[in-house]
């Protein structure tokens, strides 16, 4: 005997008006009791409605992005061998997607009970159980962390491709992994792009913990920059794949800074010590070739560049971009300090071109103008060493009978360790710091 069943929302505890993300059948599939027809996303969690018995899709009266409510009538099943006790009222119980362990087995996902997070246990409905009260759903329930966001009918795809869930990032809302993700994961496998249990870094660590922060207080998302997205992505690879080495010094830069005060009165244009940093770091660039270079793609060879290149990161409202200053050792401060203010309004305005942040030898990174006493920062591929720079302050020095106020400049140079030993790196930063502390020995 076969009979039409209305499939109706069933109870969402407080809630109403809840949006329907996933539709996951279509009319005339055959469906088997448990399997999940649709999708709900509450602000906090998902849910998913399953058929409670086995039979064929005559009709969806809803489509994605359609609020429902408790009671409402979304899918027509035309049931086969419908036992007498099977209401045309079916509240089948809602199953939280999230509920499922990942390494639940087949069978183990077709007769055990789905259990929110937290909430009921959603019974399932056996041919002489299939009158089960409604359970009510919790749809405030959260999804707790580490357990991945997909639907059954995606599990089982990733269980049929031997994918383990929680090693896959989902691209769709929220964070929920769709069948795209998956495939995109298996691609990256085989063309070795990602190695499996690697978590993507390429190392055999687990992945991040996925969390709901909603948990735990009120949210907001806000998506990340382009910009940032790019240099992102750079700045991972380039911190994770070099062995990175901060050295720290202190320049006494008391008389350059005297220095600087007095030549931008006498000629009118703006100098910061920014400019100073450029020239020092190229006479310790000539002095110190390894640093002026760059490891070949068979890491077997240095490159050593002729021409001293300064690439500056420039903080911007769109985020980080490092432009580069060219002939750094042919222009004087001056000069300099006119093309680092053309080029940083560029950047701030986005206008810089591709060209104008290739090519660099060695990079600066001032924070001086912001604060700080020291940082590390992440070397730009395939150069082999970065300065940072922090704020210039008063302090005491010892000059062998008293302590005297001196201006000092912390440095802070991230080299890779596979090019340059601990001992070079000590003494790039001594000599760059000490060409400020007697700028006689730059070529200003
Ligand atoms: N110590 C003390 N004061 C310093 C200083 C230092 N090390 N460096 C700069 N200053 C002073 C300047 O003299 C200037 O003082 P006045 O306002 O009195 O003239 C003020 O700080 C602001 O300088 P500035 O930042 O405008 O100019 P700059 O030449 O030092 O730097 C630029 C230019 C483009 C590098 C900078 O504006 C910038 O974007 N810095 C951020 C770089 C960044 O984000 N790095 C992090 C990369 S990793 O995420």
């Amino acid at each position: 005997m076969t009979k039409q069943i209305e499939i109706k929302v069933p109870d969402l505890g407080d809630f109403s008006d809840i949006p329907v993300i996933e539709i996951l059948v279509t009319v005339g599939d055959r469906v088997e009791a448990e399997q999940s027809l649709l999708t709900l996303e509450s602000d906090k969690a998902m849910m998913e409605v399953p058929a409670p018995v086995a039979g064929v899709i005559r009709e969806l009266r809803v489509a994605v992005a359609d609020k429902v409510s408790e009671g409402q009538v979304v899918v027509l099943i035309e049931a086969e061998e419908v036992a007498e006790s099977v209401q045309t009222e079916a509240h089948a119980p809602p199953q939280a997607a999230v509920a499922q362990a990942p390494a639940a087995t087949e069978s183990q996902q077709a007769s055990a009970p789905q259990r929110a997070p937290g909430g009921p246990a959603a019974r399932p409905l056996s041919a002489g159980s299939r009158q089960s009260p409604p359970v009510s759903m919790d749809a405030s329930a959260t999804l707790p962390a580490n357990i991945p966001y997909a639907s059954p009918a995606i599990r089982r795809f990733a269980r049929e491709l031997g994918v383990d869930l929680l090693q896959i990032t989902g691209s769709n809302r929220g964070g929920r992994i769709g069948r795209d993700d998956v495939v995109a994961f298996v691609k990256s496998i085989m063309t070795g792009a990602v190695r499996a249990d690697s978590g993507g870094l390429g190392f055999d660590l687990p992945p991040p913990p996925k969390v709901n922060f909603s948990r735990f207080g009120e949210i907001e998302l806000q998506p990340i920059r382009k910009i940032q997205k790019v240099s992102g992505a750079y700045l991972h690879r380039n911190w994770v794949s070099i062995p990175h080495v901060t050295q720290n010094d202190l320049a006494d830069i008391t008389e350059m800074e005297a220095y600087r005060k007095a030549r931008s009165e006498e000629k009118g244009i703006k100098l910061t010590p920014l400019v100073f940093l450029i020239k020092a770091s190229v006479a310790a660039l000539k002095a110190f070739p390894a640093f002026n270079a760059s490891l070949d793609a068979t890491r077997e060879n240095l490159v050593l560049k002729k021409y001293f290149h300064v690439g500056i990161a420039v903080d911007t409202p769109d985020g980080l971009v490092v432009p580069v200053l060219r002939d750094c050792d042919q222009k004087d401060i001056f000069q300099l300090a006119g093309e680092l203010s053309e080029l940083s309004q560029k950047a701030r305005d986005g206008k810089l071109k591709p060209v104008e942040m290739q090519g660099g030898c060695f990079s600066i990174s001032s924070l001086g103008g912001i604060g700080g006493t020291s940082f590390t920062p992440i070397i730009n591929a395939t150069e082999v060493a970065i300065l940072g720079v922090s704020r210039s302050s008063l302090q005491p020095q010892w000059d062998g009978k008293a302590f005297q106020p001196r201006m000092m400049l912390p440095l802070c140079l991230s080299y890779d360790h596979r090019v340059i030993d601990g001992a070079n790196g000590a003494r790039f930063t001594r000599f760059l710091a000490s060409c400020l502390e007697d700028f006689r020995k730059m070529d200003l």
